[in-house]
């Protein structure tokens, strides 16, 4: 199967994180959806990052199906949601507000990257900003909650969805979420971003490398 999206992509990355730890193997392709609209156009005409291309070529988008249907893939005990509850309703309670996160934070990017200063609209961006806000607080509150556990312990989709939205947020938009201010989120994210399979695929324009 083939990863279509760039590592700048907090859902692409949460992706390309849980691809390796669910040990399935894919060709990572580093499109972008703005520079290489066109190219991304060919492979996904919706042009949606992340995409996957299923090895009998239909087209998954939208991270958290795409990581439904590579839990479906993996072995058991590789999966990484918890299969029963309450753990189950924890981590979507989690998976929820980080991606509530992520949301935010890239309406907020797309405001300031794509929008002409002169045509934003302060009061749209104050309540995204909020809603940010809110999000990152009551995700540091639940992490806080749950505090990092060594190996042999391993990593859920919770954790990996935590630790991208955190580390993309803090990358994009430091001046509108002060680190200082969400310290459980900041010392879980040191921890994920240390592991093997974050660090085969850093934030940024490159590729998934080959992790241990
Ligand atoms: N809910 C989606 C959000 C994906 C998303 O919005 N991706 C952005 C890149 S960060 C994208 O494709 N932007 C281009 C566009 O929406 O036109 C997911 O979880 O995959």
């Amino acid at each position: 199967m083939q990863l279509i999206g760039m590592l700048d992509s907090p859902y692409v990355r949460r992706v390309a994180i849980s691809l390796q730890l669910l040990g399935l193997r894919f060709e990572h392709h580093n499109l972008s959806v703005f520079r290489t609209f066109k190219h991304f156009a060919e492979i996904n005409p919706v042009v949606k990052a992340p995409t996957l291309v299923c090895d009998d070529g239909e087209i998954l988008m939208d991270s958290s199906l795409i990581l439904d249907y590579a839990e479906t893939l993996a072995a058991p005990e590789l999966r990484l949601m918890p299969a029963t509850l309450p753990d189950r309703q924890h981590a979507l309670h989690r998976i929820g507000l980080a991606l509530a996160a992520c949301e935010k934070a890239v309406q907020i990017v797309y405001e300031r990257e794509l929008r002409p200063a002169d045509k934003r609209h302060q009061p749209w961006l104050d309540r995204v900003t909020g809603q940010l806000h809110a999000a990152c607080q009551k995700l540091d509150d639940a992490v806080g909650r749950h505090p990092f556990a060594p190996p042999p312990a391993r990593l859920d989709q919770a954790g990996i969805s935590t630790a991208v939205a955190w580390h993309f947020i803090q990358s994009m938009l430091p001046d509108v979420v002060q680190a200082e201010a969400f310290p459980a989120l900041s010392a879980w994210t040191d921890r994920a971003e240390q592991t093997a399979a974050f660090r085969a695929a850093p934030h940024g324009e490159g590729l998934v490398q080959k992790s241990a």
